[in-house]
């Protein structure tokens, strides 16, 4: 059986909807990041990258990455409707928008997320925070664009995980939850879409809640 590590609106999400969507048996362990739980030895004994989500395979490996964890999990289970195949010609788009994703959208919303981490003066946390902000959806416009000349999914008519991945992100939101959407038009229509799905949407409903629940508690 697997092991995920995360739950309490983490980016376990990812992974658990992969989870979910293929039928897969898996234990939840919550880790809690807001009381620092994910920095602690005996999670960084799991993660030593001190970042959930994590999985433990039953065959005994220990993986991390939101998108590489959903990715395995597709190829190790034929899930070829969350994953097109190795010899799949949509595999080349698929992992070039999924890895764009990762690397070069993701980074900058974690700066906005945790502006404090890049600032060297506390007078500069605002400032960094806001032009992570503006950098993020200057990213994410690529796929915005994509997605209006090639949608509905980043696929066409064909869902997957990239699609999952992407509605994650969304969810959390800068201020609100979903709210960094608000001029992405037909990244909203893909999110709408995922919402709808029967077993992943109500999971990212879930998330939304939790994730806009916290905001109003700390403001
Ligand atoms: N690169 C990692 C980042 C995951 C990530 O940002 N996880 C958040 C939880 S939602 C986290 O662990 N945050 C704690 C921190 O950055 O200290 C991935 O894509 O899986």
């Amino acid at each position: 059986m697997y092991i995920l590590y995360g739950g309490n609106a983490t980016r376990a999400l990812g992974p658990q909807m992969v989870l979910e969507e293929g039928g897969l048996p898996y234990e939840l362990r919550d880790v809690d990041i807001r009381a620092g739980e994910h920095r602690r030895q005996a999670f960084l004994e799991v993660n030593p990258a001190g970042y959930v989500p994590a999985l433990a395979t039953p065959q005994g490996d220990v993986l991390h990455e939101a998108a590489a964890i959903m990715l395995y999990l597709a190829d190790r289970h034929g899930l070829t409707d969350l994953a097109p195949a190795i010899d799949d010609p949509r595999r080349g788009v698929f992992l070039g928008k999924l890895f764009y994703f990762t690397n070069d959208v993701q980074p900058s919303l974690k700066r906005a997320y945790y502006p404090r981490r890049y600032a060297l003066r506390d007078a500069d946390v605002d400032a960094v925070g806001a032009q992570s902000e503006a950098m993020a959806l200057e990213r994410w416009r690529v796929l915005e664009d994509w997605l209006a000349g090639n949608g509905p999914y980043h696929l066409g008519e064909r869902f997957s995980l990239l699609d999952l991945h992407m509605s994650m992100w969304a969810a959390y939101g800068f201020r609100q939850p979903g709210d960094l959407l608000d001029d992405l038009p037909a990244s909203r229509r893909l999110f709408d879409l995922v919402r709808a799905r029967p077993v992943s949407g109500p999971m990212l409903q879930t998330l939304m809640e939790t994730i806009g629940t916290w905001r109003a508690r700390r403001s």
